[in-house]
């Protein structure tokens, strides 16, 4: 049996769509007594142990950090792609300030270990949209991404210089059914399942063939305590790694829905988040991450539409009876 005692570990931005289901699958793991949620909204209402913390707030990050003596850190704060291009000043205050008050505080606790995710937002318009790899051109077009790719350089600055331990993915596109999206430009693959249970019908701001690299939540979950509980020595990069599940387009997923339910329709009417998407590639090379910690996707296409559209109409049918 296991004798290592489980890590104390902080969530910072914990009542986002990564969020929730990390500090769910966190706390089965660790014990919930040993994770402790936060984000900004206030504790009442909230599951604890909970703390309402702004990530910008550098002296109280310090304080939580020094009282509670935190191992595991995870900053999952942020203003996502879409949202970051209406709000740019509050998107890199968020993004980058976020992190670098967490790099920081973390410095001065003696937190052992940070995950902080970065993006396929990284990647530009002279990336290889066909199959970005791991390092090659990164010229990102939104704030987001451009704080997401400086970001990457401050993990490995801080790894250098400091020495510390900062593990960090490039997620693509997440897809889940425990939390509502958040503003960013994948998220049409999130609502479509609401849209398609409730109404049987959805209106896409992405033109129909748009391909974009997109990954089902329990792999990223998965994909996220692999890589914080895999050994130091295995690990080869220091920024971010490039990580893949899946490819699709709005007419593909509209498609495998249709296998469902086969009523529904899609109509197209794309907007300003078009050329946020038409930025980034279509799917991406992630051989470093299945080399050094044997990384491997294990949702599809067609198994994670299955697997969403049992949730999600389970939770509207509840809603219904309630
Ligand atoms: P989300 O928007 O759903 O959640 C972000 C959370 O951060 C929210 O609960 C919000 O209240 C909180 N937050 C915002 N400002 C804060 C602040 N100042 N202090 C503390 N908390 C604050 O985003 P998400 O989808 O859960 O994303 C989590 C992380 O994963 C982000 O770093 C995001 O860039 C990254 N990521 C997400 C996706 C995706 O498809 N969801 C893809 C790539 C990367
Ligand atoms: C967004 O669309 O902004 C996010 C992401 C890919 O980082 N889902």
């Amino acid at each position: 049996m296991d004798q290592t005692p489980s890590p104390r570990v902080l969530v910072i931005g914990a009542l986002g769509q990564v969020g929730r289901e990390l500090t769910e699958a966190l706390r089965a793991r660790y014990g919930a007594e040993h994770v402790i949620a936060s984000d900004l909204a206030p504790a009442v209402g909230q599951e604890a142990p909970y703390l309402s913390l702004d990530v910008t707030d550098r002296k109280a990050l310090t304080e939580v950090l020094a009282q509670y003596r935190i191992d595991h850190l995870y900053n999952l704060a942020a203003i996502l792609s879409a949202k970051g291009e209406r709000e740019p000043q509050l998107a890199w205050r968020v993004n980058m300030e976020g992190l670098l008050s967490t790099l920081e505080a973390a410095r001065h606790t003696g937190v052992r270990r940070i995950f902080w995710p970065s993006s396929i937002a990284v990647f530009g318009p002279h990336s290889n949209h066909r199959f970005a790899p791991q390092y090659g051109q990164m010229d990102p077009t939104t704030i987001y991404g451009i704080s997401k790719l400086a970001g990457e350089q401050w993990c490995h600055y801080y790894h250098r210089q400091y020495g510390l331990d900062i593990r960090s993915l490039r997620y693509p596109g997440l897809i889940g059914y425990k939390a509502l999206p958040g503003g960013g430009t994948t998220d049409y693959a999130v609502d479509i399942f609401h849209q398609a249970v409730q109404h049987g019908s959805y209106t896409c701001f992405l033109r129909a063939d748009s391909a974009l690299p997109m990954m089902y939540m329990p792999d990223a979950i998965r994909a996220t305590i692999e890589l914080m509980e895999a050994p130091a020595e295995g690990l080869s990069i220091h920024s971010s790694y490039n990580l893949s599940g899946m490819s699709f387009s709005p007419e593909m997923l509209a498609n495998e829905i249709r296998r469902h339910i086969p009523t529904f329709s899609i109509a197209y009417e794309p907007d300003f988040r078009q050329a946020i998407a038409d930025s980034w590639p279509e799917s991406i090379d992630d051989t470093p991450a299945r080399a050094d910690w044997a990384w491997l996707p294990e949702y599809d296409l067609a198994s994670m539409t299955e697997d969403m559209l049992v949730h999600i109409r389970a939770h509207y049918a509840a809603e219904v009876r309630s």
